[in-house]
């Protein structure tokens, strides 16, 4: 777990061995505990060294073992034995030093960083605080605005910038141990006591009183309800105390947090993104083993709002992209744009735009040769199948033929094509160059190869991939129906678009469902049901007009579209803007009134409703579905459910997902609200409880990473 050398004759080298990323789990605080006193009880040992195995120099305490008692010698105790010894101590940071990483780095009497190397404190995206003495020694290294800045926020900063910042000693682009070994050699007889940071007095800033204030209301706005970021604010306030007082208030903050359900969801959601992208398939089967194809050229079709933000993703990862439009204007406004985006956003990394890669074509003929198409034209699935159909014609038999679709049937597509094997869905969030979230769509016939052809691509565009099945909707948006209906059904029972948005932001999202619907567009949606015969003239005329298609219906969206209302873009929608475009949302009396008149027309006697219905309706009507997702092994674990959420639809991160959710409300209680929901509401769709769901309450609740075991068990009976 840390290997020790005497190396140079009097240098004690200290590498920790614990892959993939040397976390300081219960071992490796052990092996560090006994090297350094090894090394500083040698008389032989004039300094010391502590580096990482296989360039990483550490990622930080092991959060696999937060779930269990403190086991091996505890972290603070440890770094400050460090921090007080005689020898100087020199971190040789590679990779990463996150975390309990970086603390370890801080009490060390210096800090060489290898000019790739990324530093920081995440914790506070853990849920928890620095408390290995983290919030006590960095404002006491860069002062108190940069302390502030990199806890609260748990940014990684380059090793650049942390020599700018004063974080680091020296930045090298050589050999990093050699160079921190060279170093020690030279600290050998110079004083410490200006080194150890727990010693020296935090430099304040003239008005520390509002340097706090102005920090507190940022993270107050910025994170509401989330608790991290604030006690992350309080404890560097304590650097301000001798060090024995602020380390004793820093603990203290930290066991608070530790405690907390939304420590468990964040560290939950940590590990779920990386579950997600091992890619269980639904289905069950094993794809681990499939390799991905290299993806050196790829085509995009249609250069509207998805497709622009598409080949903007492909050419930033230096893919080639041959863009087509089926018009010559729409070819070249398309162009513009995607230029000036991609131009935009090599100035913000600081690279050079690769305009070169571009080109753009009006056929399909200059497709032959691509590795992948992605298809990205507008949700018309007759549109869809011609393109399919001639992409067959046009590609070569090796290329991967992809659709953008949000919700349409990729199987359809693919029986368009002489390939079905190498067709899958990629269903990509506006804008795409933007939202991290990518459903890999596995049509029936899709290979292995296929799938993890597209994930592999996913992951270096940078996006958070996760493998779905195929069914309308697929997860994402198959699971928003629910939400959004029950939303609506609270409308006609009493409810505001205001008080709804209001229980779900409280709850934690960005934007309730109301807010976000207009920041939308509603007219999407009012085509989509117009489509399918929910609504308009084609509605069948034996319906009663609360029931469609033999279900209870909502008609009240349709309504306040046919007034023309849009959502924003139109300056009115659930709520009214000072302007098209605009996006301070104002309560409406229209919307009010045409609730009112709705209600009285149908004869319905609207009740008071509670922020609590309000939120067991819409979020465990979702998770429900989510249950009905995993039966129907659309997804093939919940983290894969929780992952779509957290980064597709603004779940809020602290409650980890809603599966997560749901586990931590307790799998009994959900089942007994859903039952007494569709008991008192049983025309309402979507209430009635999935049979998962039961057989998970019957076999005792257990915890959310062994639903899948029941999963399986459960496939297998049927
Ligand atoms: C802390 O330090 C608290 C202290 O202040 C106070 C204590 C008193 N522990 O992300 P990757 C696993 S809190 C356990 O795919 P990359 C990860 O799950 C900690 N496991 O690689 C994955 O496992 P698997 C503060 C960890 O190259 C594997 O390593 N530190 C940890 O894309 C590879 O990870 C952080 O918040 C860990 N600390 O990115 C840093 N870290 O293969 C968290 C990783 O089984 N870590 N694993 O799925 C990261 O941000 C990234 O992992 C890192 C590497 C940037 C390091």
């Amino acid at each position: 777990m840390a290997r020790y050398e005497l190396v140079k004759r009097s240098v004690a080298l200290i590498t920790l061995t614990n892959p993939p990323v040397n976390a300081l789990s219960s071992a490796v605080r052990h092996a560090i505990s006994k090297t350094m006193e090894r090394a500083l009880s040698d008389p032989k040992v004039t300094a010391v060294v502590i580096c990482g195995e296989n360039g990483r120099f550490c990622g930080g305490a092991d959060i696999r073992e937060f779930a269990g008692p403190l086991r091996g010698p505890p972290l603070v105790p440890l770094l400050d034995a460090i921090e007080a010894g005689e020898k100087p101590v020199v971190a040789a940071i590679e990779g990463v030093a996150l975390g309990g990483g970086f603390e370890l780095a801080l009490v060390c009497h210096y800090r060489i960083a290898h000019y790739k190397a990324r530093l920081g404190l995440p914790e506070v995206t853990l849920g928890i605080l620095p408390a290995a003495g983290g919030t006590q020694r960095l404002p006491r290294l860069i002062g108190i605005p940069a302390a502030l800045e990199l806890i609260t926020t748990g940014r990684h900063v380059s090793a650049q910038e942390a020599l700018k910042l004063g974080m680091v000693d020296q930045v090298t682009e050589q050999n990093t141990c050699e160079v921190a070994l060279e170093f020690a050699l030279k600290a050998v007889g110079k004083p410490l006591s200006s080194r150890r940071l727990s010693t020296l007095t935090t430099p304040c800033p003239p008005d520390l009183d509002g340097v706090f204030e102005v920090a507190t209301m940022q993270v107050q706005k910025k994170a509401r309800g989330v608790m991290a970021p604030l006690a992350c604010v309080q404890a560097v306030r304590a650097a301000t105390l001798p060090y024995s007082e602020g380390i004793k208030r820093e603990s203290e903050l930290m066991a608070t947090l530790f405690n907390s359900g939304q420590a468990q969801a964040l560290q939950y959601s940590f590990f779920a993104q990386r579950t997600a992208e091992k890619w269980t398939l639904p289905s069950g089967a094993q794809w681990n083993n499939s390799k991905p194809r290299e993806i050196r050229s790829a085509a995009v079709i249609g250069l509207g709002t998805m497709g622009r933000g598409i080949v903007v993703s492909l050419a930033r990862v230096g893919i080639s992209v041959i863009a087509v439009e089926s018009d010559k204007k729409l070819l070249e406004t398309g162009r513009q744009m995607v230029i000036g985006m991609l131009e935009r956003d090599a100035k913000r990394r600081g690279v050079s735009a690769s305009l070169s890669l571009l080109k753009f074509s009006l056929s399909l003929q200059d497709l032959k040769d691509v590795d992948l198409v992605i298809e990205a034209v507008f949700e018309d699935m007759a549109l869809k199948k011609q393109i399919f159909r001639e992409l067959s014609k046009v590609c070569r038999p090796a290329t991967l033929l992809c659709t953008n679709t949000s919700g349409l049937d990729v199987d359809a597509l693919a029986g368009m094509t002489d390939r079905p094997q190498l067709v899958a869905g990629m269903h990509f969030f506006s804008p795409a160059h933007v939202m991290k979230l990518l459903e890999v769509v596995c049509g029936l016939c899709s290979s292995n190869e296929a799938i993890a052809t597209a994930m592999s691509l996913g992951k270096r565009m940078g996006k958070v991939s996760v493998a779905v099945g195929n069914c309308p909707g697929f997860v994402g948006n198959r699971m928003l129906m629910p939400y959004l209906e029950q939303a609506t059904f609270l409308l006609e029972e009493g409810a505001t678009p205001e008080q709804i948005d209001k229980a779900l932001e409280d709850f934690g999202f960005a934007m309730g469902v109301f807010r976000m619907s207009d920041l939308a567009g509603l007219d999407v949606g009012w085509r989509v049901r117009k489509e399918s015969g929910l609504t308009g003239p084609d509605v069948d005329p034996k319906d009663p007009p609360r029931r469609r298609q033999g279900r209870k219906y909502c008609p009240i969206p349709d309504m306040v579209c046919e007034q023309g209302r849009f959502g924003q873009k139109t300056g009115r929608g659930w709520y009214m803007y000072d302007k098209p475009g605009d996006t301070n949302a104002k309560p409406d009396p229209l919307i009010q009134n045409l609730l009112k008149t709705y209600r009285t027309r149908y004869g319905i006697q609207p009740r008071k409703i509670t922020d609590q219905e309000i939120i067991e309706r819409c979020l465990f009507a979702l998770a429900n579905e989510g249950f009905r997702i995993l039966e129907d092994k659309i997804a093939g674990q919940p983290e894969d459910i929780d992952v779509i959420y957290l980064f597709g639809y603004g779940f809020p991160r602290h409650r980890g997902g809603p599966m997560f959710y749901a586990s931590m409300v307790g799998l009994e209680r959900v089942l007994e609200r859903l039952e007494y929901y569709h008991h008192a509401f049983p025309d309402v769709p979507h209430l009635e409880p999935s049979p998962l769901l039961k057989k998970l309450v019957a076999r005792g609740s257990p915890p959310i990473q062994k639903w899948r075991e029941h999963i399986k068990s459960m496939h297998s009976h049927l």
